[in-house]
C-alpha cells in the first residue's frame, strides 16, 4: 500500500435526489483543515470538498477518509461503497458518524470518534500500514495545533471558519453538541487561534468562530480578545454565544474592539416553561434587556428560535412574531424543532411514541436544502398536530419576511453592515417563498 490519504467532505443529496453543489458558502466546516494538519508529514494527502469539487474515484490513495456532519452521511455512505468496491481502506469520522455508527458498519473499515490530533492520526495510519486497524477508535479532543487553511484558500467562503473551543457548558436536551460533549468543553491554546486568524487574514477579511459558545469561559474569552487586538488582526467576524453576554458590557466592549460585529444567540423560545423543559438555564424575561445592551455595544444579533416545543400551540407563532419584531434581532433564524437522533429530545419523543419516522435515515434524507430552515415537523407536537406546526411555522416566517420587517431589521449606522443585513434578510424572504411553494399552503 502507498502512504496516500484522500480526505472527502461529502455534500448531500436534496430530497429530489440531486447532489447539492455550488461555488460559494457562508461558512464551512473546519474538519478538513484540522484533519489535513493532523496528518503525519510522511503521508501524502489530498482533500476534496464535494460541495465545490468532484470526487476523483480513480485516486491511487490507499486510504479514504470521509467526514459527516449530518445529512451528508447518506452521500458519504454511497461514496464509501464506491471506494470499497475499489478495495480501499475507508475510515469515517464526524458528528453523524459518531451518532450513526451502526449504519456505517458495512460500508467502512473503521469509525473514529472524537477530535483526533497529530498523534491520534499517526496511530490510525500506522495501524492501517501494519494491518492492525481497529473497527473503532475513541479519541479525546486534540485541537492544539494550527490548522491547514490551504484547504479552503481557493474557495468562496464568506466567513472563514476559526475555532477557539470544542463543546459547551450547557447541556440542552435538543443539542447535538450536548449529546456528544455532555456540558464539557475544551479551550484551544490562544497561540493557535491567533496563528489561524493570521492564516485567514491572508485569504479573507471576514471570519466566523464555529465554536458552540465562545462565552464558555469569560477569563479565556477576554484573554483571546486582547490577543486579537494586540496582534493587530483586522478581521471582522461573528460567533455563537449565550444570551448572558448581555450582562457583560466589558466583554462586549472587547468583542467589538477585536472585530466582532455579529453574535449568534440561541434564545429558542419566549415561553419559560419550554426553555426550562429542555434544560436551558436562562430566563426568557431577561432577553429584551440583554439584547438592548448587546446592540448598544455596536454588535448585531442573529437570534435562533425553534417552534414545536411541548408548550407551543397554534397561538405561539404570533407570540414569537411579537417578540422578534419588538426587540433588536437583526437576523432571525427559525426552525421547527428537529429531534436529531442521539439527542435527549429524540429519546424522549421516541419513548413517548411521538416520532413520525422509524428509521433515522428517513430523517437524514429529508433535508430539502443545505443550510435552510427545517420547516418539516418530524414528530407529533404535544398541543397541536404536525401539520398545524408546519402551518404555524410558515405563518411566522411569512410575517417576519414582510418588506417592512426586513428593512427594519437591516437598519444600521454602518452602511456595510446595513447592506450585509439586507442581503441576509432578503435571503430570509426568498426562503419563505420557496418553503411556501413547496408546502403548497
Ligand atoms: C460549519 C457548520 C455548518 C456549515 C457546514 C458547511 C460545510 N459544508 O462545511 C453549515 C452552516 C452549512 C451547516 C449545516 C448543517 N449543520 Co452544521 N455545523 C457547523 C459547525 C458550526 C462547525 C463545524 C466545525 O467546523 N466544527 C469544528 C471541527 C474541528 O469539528 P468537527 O466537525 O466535529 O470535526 C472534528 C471531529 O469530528 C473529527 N472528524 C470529523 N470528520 C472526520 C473524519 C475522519 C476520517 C476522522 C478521522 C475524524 C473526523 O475530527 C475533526 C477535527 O477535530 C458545527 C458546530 C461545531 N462547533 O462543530 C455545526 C453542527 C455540526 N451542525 C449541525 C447541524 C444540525 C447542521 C444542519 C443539519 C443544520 C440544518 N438545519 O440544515 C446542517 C447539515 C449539513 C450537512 N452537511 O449535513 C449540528 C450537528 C448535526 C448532527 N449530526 O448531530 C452541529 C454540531 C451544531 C449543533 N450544535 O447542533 N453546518
Amino acid at each position: 500500500m502507498n502512504k496516500k490519504i484522500y480526505y472527502i467532505q461529502p455534500t448531500y443529496q436534496t430530497s429530489d435526489g440531486k447532489l447539492l453543489k455550488g461555488d460559494s458558502l457562508y461558512v464551512h466546516s473546519l474538519a478538513m483543515p484540522a484533519l489535513s494538519a493532523a496528518t503525519p508529514s510522511d503521508w501524502e494527502k489530498n482533500v476534496v470538498l464535494q460541495y465545490f469539487d468532484d470526487i476523483d474515484y480513480n485516486t491511487d490513495a490507499s486510504v479514504i477518509a470521509i467526514t459527516s456532519m449530518g445529512y451528508d452521511i447518506s452521500q458519504g455512505m454511497e461514496i464509501a461503497r464506491e471506494f470499497k468496491k475499489r478495495n480501499k481502506t475507508v475510515i469515517f469520522g464526524g458528528y453523524q458518524a459518531h451518532f450513526s455508527s451502526h449504519l456505517l458498519k458495512d460500508v467502512c473499515d473503521c469509525i473514529v470518534h472524537g477530535n483526533p490530533g497529530p498523534d491520534d492520526m499517526k496511530k490510525v495510519l500506522n495501524d492501517i500500514e501494519s494491518n492492525r486497524l481497529q473497527k473503532e477508535y475513541r479519541f479525546g479532543i486534540d485541537i492544539n495545533f494550527s490548522f491547514d487553511y490551504s484547504v479552503l484558500a481557493d474557495k468562496k467562503i464568506t466567513f472563514m471558519p476559526v475555532l477557539s473551543s470544542i463543546g459547551c457548558l450547557n447541556d440542552c436536551d435538543f443539542c447535538c453538541t450536548a449529546a456528544v460533549y455532555k456540558s464539557n468543553f475544551r479551550l484551544r491554546k490562544i497561540e493557535y487561534v491567533i496563528e489561524d486568524l493570521k492564516s485567514i487574514s491572508r485569504i479573507s477579511r471576514k471570519a466566523g468562530f464555529v465554536d458552540n459558545n465562545i462565552y464558555n469561559n469569560r477569563e479565556y474569552l477576554l484573554r483571546l480578545l486582547k490577543a486579537i487586538i494586540s496582534n493587530n488582526i483586522k478581521l471582522k467576524w461573528g460567533a455563537q454565544v449565550t444570551i448572558d453576554i448581555g450582562d457583560d458590557p466589558e466583554a462586549l466592549q472587547y468583542l467589538y474592539k477585536a472585530g466582532c460585529r455579529l453574535l449568534f444567540i440561541g434564545m429558542e423560545t419566549v415561553n419559560q416553561q419550554n426553555l426550562s423543559g429542555v434544560n436551558k438555564k436562562y430566563l426568557v424575561q431577561s432577553y429584551a434587556q440583554r439584547l438592548r445592551v448587546i446592540n448598544k455595544s455596536g454588535i448585531k444579533v442573529a437570534g435562533y428560535f425553534m417552534f414545536g416545543f411541548d408548550n407551543d400551540t397554534t397561538e405561539t407563532p404570533q407570540m414569537l412574531y411579537d417578540f422578534i419584531s419588538s426587540v433588536k434581532v437583526s437576523i432571525p433564524i427559525l426552525n421547527i424543532l428537529i429531534p436529531v437522533p442521539g439527542t435527549r429530545i429524540y429519546y424522549r419523543l421516541q419513548k413517548e411514541n411521538r416520532l413520525l419516522f422509524s428509521e433515522e435515515q428517513e430523517l437524514l434524507k429529508n433535508n430539502s436544502f443545505y443550510n435552510s430552515a427545517c420547516n418539516n415537523c418530524f414528530y407529533i407536537p404535544k398541543l397541536m398536530t404536525a401539520e398545524q406546526a408546519e402551518r404555524g411555522f410558515l405563518e411566522l416566517y411569512g410575517k417576519l419576511a414582510g418588506f417592512y420587517q426586513i428593512i427594519k431589521r437591516s437598519v444600521s449606522i454602518n452602511p456595510v453592515m446595513a447592506v450585509f443585513l439586507l442581503g441576509m434578510n432578503i435571503i430570509f424572504r426568498k426562503e419563505y417563498l420557496d418553503m411556501k411553494r413547496r408546502h403548497g399552503f
